[in-house]
């Protein structure tokens, strides 16, 4: 769930006659000098959640609820999951989990509405434009409006750019480019937004924040696609960074700067929305190993920061005892992926200590 940039703002704690003010998150505390001290901000920090898990481990749930103040499915409220098929929505896992973020008082975003990842055979079958428009708006239609009010921001086109954009204009083929074109991104946004107008929409992509032409032209692609957005007057509220960091790979801190500049400088809100960090190529050694991932992600966060605050921040899990990373970054050392705030048996990492600082949910 995003926060309005007025939330954002972090409440300073006057330590003249115990006068509360309101200052901005970061900048320097308003008005009387040396007396004023910053109390820490808020950041709603949250974390990717597993149906199967939720169901089978109370202390993975306990430890959610304990960390998180909102949720968001890992996998349930994809299509390969909510449409076996054409004539079915199957919502078992997504109201489960909506029902333990509701249970523990925490807030629920959605992912996501469009995306090329694990579509159905009978979806990505659909070749006529009709029959494509029809099927994206009434599945937004559908699935939006059935947790209107209480999913609070969905990331509503996720991953538009290829990998290796050939322009910024270049968008990933599959059923929705193929058959509607770039305009299966307004589509979605505009059924998004007429399905909960409350709702904060959000483009979200990753690999953007390295050093090299491919992540720069994927930078520009994510902007131009914002900016047409805006300009045809489609609601959109946010960039989602999706921040799956890799350790040993290094951060443009200029041109994810300057991205985000732009970003500001169209008024859209950004948001952490899956950070981990791949250890695949760092020491065999837990400690050295945990200190690596915590300082990538506290120099990404803080190039982040610098700009722009983010209004959400949310690790794709909680614990590496469920983590996507070993289906594709396996180590050679044969030891588990380390990737994420707490270690397998729940304890937590320096990396939960760079979240909790930065997002002040450790006061
Ligand atoms: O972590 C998710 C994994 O369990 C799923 O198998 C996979 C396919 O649905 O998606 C993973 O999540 C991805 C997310 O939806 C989009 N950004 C990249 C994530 C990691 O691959």
């Amino acid at each position: 769930m995003t926060t309005a940039p007025s939330d954002r703002r972090a409440i300073l704690k006057g330590a003249l006659g115990g006068v509360l003010c309101v200052g901005s998150a970061l900048g320097t505390p308003l008005g009387h000098g040396p007396a004023m001290a910053a109390a820490p901000r808020k950041i709603p920090f949250g974390a990717a959640v597993r149906g199967d898990a939720l169901a089978a481990d109370a202390a993975y749930g306990a430890a959610l609820a304990d960390r998180c103040r909102l949720l968001v499915p890992e996998g349930g409220l994809k299509w390969p999951v909510l449409r076996p098929n054409r004539e079915t929505f199957d919502f078992g896992e997504a109201d489960r989990i909506a029902a333990f973020a509701r249970r523990n008082g925490l807030g629920l975003r959605g992912h996501t509405l469009a995306w090329y990842g694990g579509m159905p055979a009978w979806a990505e079958a659909i070749t006529s434009p009709v029959e494509a428009e029809w099927v994206l708006t009434s599945h937004i239609e559908t699935v939006v409006s059935r947790y209107r009010g209480f999913i609070g921001s969905w990331d509503v086109v996720n991953e538009p750019m290829p990998d290796n954009p050939a322009s910024p204009q270049d968008l990933r083929r599959f059923v929705w480019t193929k058959t509607l074109g770039a305009e299966y991104i307004p589509i979605a946004f505009k059924a998004a937004h007429a399905a909960d107008p409350a709702a904060r929409l959000v483009l979200n992509e990753y690999d953007i924040e390295y050093v090299g032409p491919r992540f720069a032209q994927r930078r520009a692609g994510i902007l131009a696609i914002a900016r047409s957005l805006l300009d045809r007057g489609i609601p959109i509220h946010a960039i989602g960074l999706q921040a799956h960091l890799f350790a040993d790979r290094e951060l443009d801190r200029d041109g994810l700067q300057s991205f985000l500049r732009e970003i500001k400088a169209m008024k859209l809100d950004v948001l952490v929305t899956e950070l981990d960090v791949i250890d695949a190529g760092l020491p065999t050694d837990f400690a050295t190993r945990d200190a690596i991932v915590a300082k990538k992600a506290a120099d990404f966060l803080q190039a982040v920061d610098e700009v722009t605050p983010p209004s959400a921040v949310l690790t794709w899990g909680i614990t590496d005892r469920y983590t996507w990373v070993p289906i594709y970054f396996t180590r050679s050392d044969g030891t588990a992926n380390r990737p994420l705030p707490l270690d397998s048996d729940l304890r937590p990492k320096p990396l939960m200590n760079v979240i909790e600082r930065f997002t002040g949910s450790a006061s």
